[in-house]
């Protein structure tokens, strides 16, 4: 297959804003294929990271060669090295699912204390996003599809319940939108957070959809989120929304915290992508809090680089913002 690469100096640059990127780790990727095991042969992405018990837990995408996806877990003390279980811990089983379980995002909810994991269903029925909940992370109940009827993705539940209601993002294209529940199984949408910005600087012009859980701070939510461009070039910013009413924007930078630069993050089985599913923040060596953001590299790899909570609030707080698409 031939893949249009586009290398940094052809994408976008921003102009004038805020340099701040996040850092690759030393040791990334730090999940890779095993060609020996059918169902993960091909590529391993996407990954929820959630600590929990003193360890780092993943759930990861995972597909063989016929490109169906299931979900393995890997468990790790560093969050660098990771030792995987043989056999995937969500595979398709329902007539919903026939052709991949896809892109976890595991929530730990303070209220439920259980986890609970968003994960996309596809198959001949459509994109269905859907929710499961465990209370060890290996063994999963379904609680099925949450929004049916539409092609939608890119969900994730908040850790608690924002005004009573469970709160989740979804994608509803090109959108992020917010929806809420009493019963985790009827969902209540009626609000868009964020929209593709084809005002801005180009990178976020198409279609945006919600990164890993949000991060409550005293500020507000601290999300991450991906965008892309007309040329389906990935990218992660993050933005600052209302702790109370996340539907509104506090603060949204023009500009991306990472883009694909590197070989595996330009070539693979989807050129030029960097697609977040986990943002844990993570007690780092100075013991200050660090931002830990996993990602996905061209659809093939899992990828880690890091900044301080510090200076992610400082950037989506001081970084340009564009007042004309603040709320959306
Ligand atoms: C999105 C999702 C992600 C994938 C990305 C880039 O639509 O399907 O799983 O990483 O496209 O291919």
């Amino acid at each position: 297959m031939t893949q249009e690469v586009f290398t940094l100096s052809q994408t976008f640059q921003p102009a004038g804003g805020s340099r701040f990127m996040l850092r690759r780790h030393p040791q990334s990727p730090v999940l890779r294929p095993n060609p020996l095991r059918p169902w993960e042969a091909l590529n391993v992405f996407n990954a929820a990271v959630i600590q929990h018990a003193g360890l780092f837990h993943m759930h990861y995408r995972a597909q063989g060669i016929d490109f169906v996806s299931s979900i393995g877990y890997a468990v790790s003390a560093d969050g660098l090295n990771w030792n995987k279980l043989e056999h995937p811990v969500l595979a398709p089983q329902e007539d919903y699912e026939s052709r991949g379980v896809e892109d976890p995002r595991v929530t730990w909810h303070q209220g439920d204390r259980c986890f609970y994991m968003a994960y996309t269903a596809f198959s001949p029925l459509g994109i269905m996003p859907c929710l499961a909940r465990s209370g060890n992370l290996i063994a999963w109940e379904r609680l099925g599809p949450v929004i049916r009827g539409e092609n939608n993705k890119d969900h994730v539940l908040f850790p608690r319940k924002v005004a009573g209601r469970y709160a989740m993002f979804h994608r509803r294209p090109p959108h992020i939108w917010i929806a809420y529940s009493d019963d985790l199984t009827t969902w209540d949408s009626d609000s868009i957070v964020m929209s593709p910005r084809p005002h801005n600087l180009g990178w976020d012009e198409k279609r945006v959809g919600a990164g890993g859980v949000p991060i409550e701070t005293a500020e507000g939510w601290l999300v991450l989120y991906h965008a892309y461009d007309n040329r389906h070039v990935y990218r992660l910013s993050a933005a600052l929304l209302d702790l109370d009413d996340p539907s509104r924007v506090l603060a949204r930078p023009r500009t991306y915290l990472m883009e694909p630069t590197e070989t595996w993050e330009i070539r693979g089985d989807v050129p030029n992508v960097c697609f977040s599913c986990a943002n844990p923040v993570v007690s780092g060596a100075g013991g200050q809090d660090e931002v830990w953001v996993y990602y996905g590299g061209a659809d093939r790899m899992v990828g880690l680089a890091t900044c301080t909570l510090a200076e992610l609030t400082a950037f989506v707080k001081t970084a340009p913002g564009d007042p004309t698409w603040a709320n959306h």
